[in-house]
């Protein structure tokens, strides 16, 4: 172990008691060391049909296949997107001018509950959004890390409200969601399809939460049994996005994550609507208004 190595080590593991401490929260595995990834970035397809930056922002643990990157792209290739996978571990994380060429993002920050969605991403976030960007989190930690509700969750994901790991395993599409109709309800699983790289109990959680729509958002996943919601989706000026908050890599057979990836990149990219008239943030108020 070098000392750089060492020296990060150490902050890591002070921070990581300083959190159990303030936060009761010892029940989660430390962060792993890092490992060295696979350099550059990854062409899955040529560069002309590329559309969707895949940021694969997890914890590897011991995997070498990169975590639950495979859960990801096996379900992008049945689906036969183009994309290219942005890994965080080797190439830090991405920035606005990174993700601008892309249509969507579709961002996994898996058990890291240390820095999944930092103060910094969010501002890169932002501006691409705020450039027409779509996006699809999946972050079962973001808001225990935040500790609030951040003005980018509200503005952005259209959070209204979260409570934390309420560890539930049965995501359910809500009936007459564009994007969860019909869909579920799944029986979430360990990730060990490919490796067993996840936290074995009682680690393992899934640190899932409750995520509660703000206003002018909604919600197209629940959790079944609770009956509350596990998701927000989002539409606001040139933006969508889709914040689920739960791991989608516990989703085991890839014809379900097959299909709930499915119905996400559609909404997010659906395009060249007959009209549009604020329907699609959901104020209907204009279907009323009298014309002149
Ligand atoms: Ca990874
Ligand atoms: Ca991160
Ligand atoms: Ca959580």
């Amino acid at each position: 172990m070098n000392a750089r190595h060492h020296v990060w080590l150490t902050a890591t593991m002070s921070m990581m008691l300083c959190l159990g401490e303030v936060a009761g929260a010892a029940e989660r595995a430390p962060a792993p060391d890092r490992q060295p990834g696979v350099q550059g970035f990854e062409k899955v397809n040529p560069p002309a049909q590329i559309t969707i930056m895949l940021v694969d922002d997890d914890w590897n643990f011991t995997s070498t296949v990169g975590g639950g990157r495979p859960y990801y792209t096996s379900a992008l290739d049945a689906l036969g997107e183009s994309y290219v996978v942005w890994d965080t571990e080797s190439q830090g994380a991405p920035t606005t001018a990174d993700m601008a060429p892309h249509d969507l993002v579709i961002w996994f920050t898996g058990y890291d509950w240390q820095t999944p969605i930092e103060p910094a991403d969010e501002t890169q976030l932002q501006a691409y959004l705020d450039g027409g960007g779509k996006l699809i989190l999946s972050s079962q930690d973001y808001h225990y890390y935040a500790g609030t509700v951040t003005p980018f969750m509200q503005n952005y994901l259209g959070v209204g409200s979260v409570i934390d790991d309420v560890t539930q395993l049965d995501p359910v599409g809500n009936a007459g969601d564009p994007v969860g109709n019909g869909l579920g309800p799944y029986a979430m699983v360990r990730p060990d399809a490919w490796e067993a790289y996840w936290p074995s109990a009682p680690y393992e959680g899934p640190y899932d939460d409750q995520v509660d729509p703000g206003a002018g958002a909604f919600s197209p996943f629940n959790y079944q049994a609770m009956a509350v919601s596990a998701s927000t989706r989002y539409a606001s000026g040139p933006f969508r996005t889709i914040f689920l908050g739960w791991p989608f890599e516990w989703i085991g057979p890839l014809a379900d994550r097959q299909e709930i990836l499915a119905a996400m990149i559609d909404w997010s990219l659906a395009t060249g609507l007959p009209f549009s008239d604020g329907f699609e943030s959901g104020d209907t108020s204009a279907w009323s208004a009298t014309v002149p």
